[in-house]
């Protein structure tokens, strides 16, 4: 008798959890991922698309990745009276004129993993950025580059800067490029699979009308992908 091929095609749960994480199962505890509140916080809300994972994990070739949590993403802290900034805000990007889609669909609150929500720009280093309309102080960006498959985007720089050219006042709040290969400067930050959870980066309290994420190819190929990204945090006019 042959054996199967491809035993993993119709892909459990159980199957996937050994590589990434996936939607809490039942029995899942919520409370246990909540850490405790402190006075003058709340917890940060996330619309979340559906999990699209329907294949076997790929091989990720990384020597500096983030282990995966093994199940949803715990609750996450921010300060009080934080809100969504940069929905429907303007993009640009160093790639104007992307492959596929337009930068607009980094704002449009669409987070589902399907081709028609995704923008690729061209291969290399590339750029997106928002304008957020007025200064901010941040307390949290969230990325979703692309979530049909398990794979690591090189290279993730997210900086925040007063001004659109990112002269003054530029606070970097991410940094995974290890060994400098994007110039931006060397980070110490992990590389990450991507889900449909998106990555959420620490804002840090950095103040700036702009936030540029940086990326340089991925695992799977040397296109930069983006569906969504979210920056939250305080308007300071
Ligand atoms: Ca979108
Ligand atoms: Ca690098």
């Amino acid at each position: 008798m042959k054996p199967l091929r491809h035993p993993c095609i119709l892909a459990t749960g159980a199957a996937l959890g050994l590589a990434f994480s996936l939607p809490a199962a039942a029995g899942d505890s919520p409370a246990a991922l909540t850490p405790t509140a402190s006075p003058g916080t709340q917890a940060l809300e996330i619309q979340l698309p559906k999990p699209l994972f329907v294949g076997t994990p790929k091989n990720i070739k990384s020597t500096n990745l983030e282990k995966p949590l093994p199940g949803k993403r715990p609750l996450y802290q921010v300060p009080a009276g934080t809100t969504l900034l940069s929905a429907g805000r303007k993009v640009s990007s160093s790639d104007q004129a992307p492959i596929i889609g337009s930068l607009e669909l980094l704002t449009d609150k669409d987070k589902e993993g399907g081709d028609g929500s995704i923008v690729e720009l061209s291969p290399g280093k590339q750029y997106v950025q928002i304008d957020l309309g007025k200064p901010a102080q941040l307390a949290a960006i969230v990325v979703w580059h692309y979530h049909q498959d398990a794979r690591v985007y090189r290279d993730v720089v997210v900086q925040v800067a007063e001004d659109a050219d990112f002269i003054s006042g530029v606070v970097t709040v991410f940094n995974n490029d290890d060994d400098n290969s994007s110039g931006l400067g060397a980070g110490k930050d992990k590389e990450f699979i991507e889900t449909y959870e998106g990555k959420l980066i620490d804002g840090k309290g950095a103040k700036g009308r702009y936030v540029r994420l940086y990326s340089n190819g991925n695992t799977s190929n040397d296109a930069n992908h983006y569906i969504e990204a979210e920056v939250y945090g305080k308007a300071l006019e």
